[in-house]
């Protein structure tokens, strides 16, 4: 049988996972994302202080998980963004689906520091990878997945060549990127 503290400790780490993920934390108390005693407004301070304790312990632990996962070459971190690859090489939709499948989407750098990020495991696997931008039906332009304009581009010379028979973005071991059809097998890399 689970105490009413419990069902709440439980809320407010749900509350907190559910926040980091929108990057949309409540403020302020020292450790980013974590409500203060005071931010835990309404409960008697022996309780406050026990919530706050219980996750700033979580993020503890969530850090450590991270800091192995970085320190394994299974994840690498840009700003809140997470990149992992499952190794497998399988056409644009389906990399797309197994990314989406575990809450993800397909790996689009949006500036050289995530380009960079990508490139590394491109060239850990030795594999091109899709990109998460493909050519709109419609507009004829690349966007990403989501339909928003690039932010940042690093074609190779001469690309994009494809003159709309290469609806797909494929990347290099160099880092650099080649519209190229949808149907190829490229490395899966995701962004969580
Ligand atoms: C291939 C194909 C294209 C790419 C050229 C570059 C011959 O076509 O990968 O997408 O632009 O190579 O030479
Ligand atoms: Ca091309």
């Amino acid at each position: 049988m689970l105490s009413y503290s419990s069902y709440i400790l439980i809320a407010l780490a749900a509350l907190s996972v559910t926040c980091h993920a929108l990057s949309k934390c409540p403020g302020a108390s020292g450790l980013p994302g974590i409500p203060g005693r005071d931010g835990l407004k309404g409960l008697p301070d022996s309780l406050a202080t026990k919530y706050h304790n219980a996750l700033a312990n979580l993020e503890r632990r969530l850090f450590r998980l991270e800091a192995v996962l970085v320190l394994n070459g299974k994840i690498r971190k840009v700003g809140e963004k997470v990149f992992a690859s499952n190794g497998k090489r399988v056409d644009f939709a389906s990399a797309l689906q197994s990314c989406e499948e575990v809450g993800g989407t397909l790996a689009a750098p949006t500036n050289e520091e995530e380009n960079k990020a990508i490139m590394d495991i491109v060239k850990q696997h030795n594999q091109y990878a899709y990109l998460g931008i493909r050519k709109g039906e419609a507009s004829g332009q690349f966007t990403y997945i989501n339909g928003t304009p690039l932010k940042y581009i690093n074609w190779h010379q001469h690309e994009p060549n494809g003159k709309g028979r290469e609806k797909c973005v494929e990347m290099y071991t160099d880092g650099t990127w080649n519209d190229k059809k949808c149907n190829m097998n490229r490395l899966t890399i995701c962004k969580f």
